[in-house]
């Protein structure tokens, strides 16, 4: 454990001396290159300048990474609870938002966050359930009707539930915010069917369930950090990779992905964290302001994310990408076999009941 302390600590300081000439004021995004834009390129100089530092005169500063662009609907809804935070606490205290993997991927950064090294982090829920393995549930394929459903559950009593079990690893789960339905891209062919799927290479995130659905579509799944994902992508250790359009789309996987194609095969929540210990330490003023921050900025995040979407698809048809709609029916059909092994999973049966019975 000492060590896993040392490490974090490293990743702490050698993010805060590259940060340290990072813009003064909050906000401020880059021109970032795709590579750039997932935090995947060995040029560490042009990441501190995506550092979004809150106001200077903030004397209880929040630093709370995420493996997204700058540019990218998580980042968005950071930015806003910045302001928020800044507002209800008159000044006192604000969020340094670090986009880009700056302060590691996203199991370091939730181990890192447990462990009260780092104050907090944004991320997809795929790496937690190595960490609490109820989360596992939400992995499921087409489990969720629509945003609303998702939203529904997730503000509701299996949400709290999920979120109350990260007490388990030293966290406050404070919310879930959106990533979003995720889709498949490749740089060979339009994928239609499942079948399209048949023998590719397809980085997943480091999930089970996840790895699990698309072998059984025929996929061979590969799992890796999202940071990862270009230098694999460029290397051909992967064919295509499977992200909501808002992360396709602001790191620039478009760039080297020619079709996208939306199967909406997975609902995606992402889940804002803070360390106990620091959530403990605030005052009651501290705690509603953080709270009413956190809270508000969710839902901003949240329609953002929809927004964004539209935008970012028409944008990437400009740029020339194959957009393919898909019969979801079929999709539907081939990925329901992972439900036959939910005990074999060691999934939740009595949460996944939950879920489809609340649509
Ligand atoms: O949380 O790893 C992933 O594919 C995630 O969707 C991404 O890091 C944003």
């Amino acid at each position: 454990m000492k060590n896993k302390i040392l490490a974090a600590l490293l990743t702490i300081t050698l993010a805060g001396v590259m940060t340290g000439c990072g813009n003064s004021s909050g906000g401020g995004n880059t021109d970032t290159s795709a590579a750039q834009a997932s935090g995947s390129t060995a040029d560490s100089g042009t990441k501190s300048e995506d550092t979004m530092l809150g106001a200077d005169s903030a004397t209880v500063r929040l630093k709370v990474g995420t493996t997204t662009a700058p540019e990218g609907h998580y980042v968005k809804g950071l930015q806003e609870m910045q302001k928020l935070l800044e507002e209800y606490s008159s000044g006192e205290m604000t969020l340094d938002i670090y986009p880009n993997s700056q302060l590691g991927n996203e199991r370091d950064m939730m181990e890192n966050v447990g462990m009260g090294v780092q104050e907090m982090c944004l991320i997809s829920t795929g790496p937690i359930p190595n960490f609490v393995s109820d989360f596992a549930v939400l992995d499921l394929p087409y489990l969720f009707e629509d945003e609303e459903h998702a939203y529904e559950v997730l503000d509701g009593e299996v949400g709290t539930s999920l979120l109350q079990q990260l007490d388990s690893q030293g966290i406050k789960g404070v919310g879930f915010w959106e990533n979003g339905f995720r889709e498949v891209t490749n740089d060979k062919k339009e994928i239609k069917t499942p079948d399209d799927l048949k023998g590719m290479k397809i980085r997943t995130m480091e999930n089970s369930v996840h790895m699990e659905t698309y072998q059984s579509l025929g996929a061979t799944a590969t799992p890796m950090a999202w940071s990862e994902i270009f230098t694999a992508l460029q290397q051909g250790t992967v064919d295509g990779q499977e992200n909501p359009i808002a992360i396709i789309e602001s790191a620039k996987v478009y760039e080297v992905q020619k079709y996208v194609s939306m199967i909406d095969i997975f609902y995606s929540p992402c889940v804002l964290m803070i360390a106990q210990s620091t959530y403990d330490g605030f005052t009651d003023e501290q705690k509603e302001a953080f709270d009413k921050a956190a809270e508000e900025a969710k839902d901003y995040q949240r329609d953002y994310s929809s927004n964004y979407n539209k935008e970012a698809i028409e944008n990437m048809k400009d740029a020339g990408v194959t957009v393919t709609e898909v019969d979801k029916e079929v999709w539907k059909d081939a990925a329901n076999a992972v439900y036959d092994r939910l005990d074999s999973l060691k999934l939740n049966k009595e949460l996944v009941e939950k879920i489809q019975s609340s649509n």
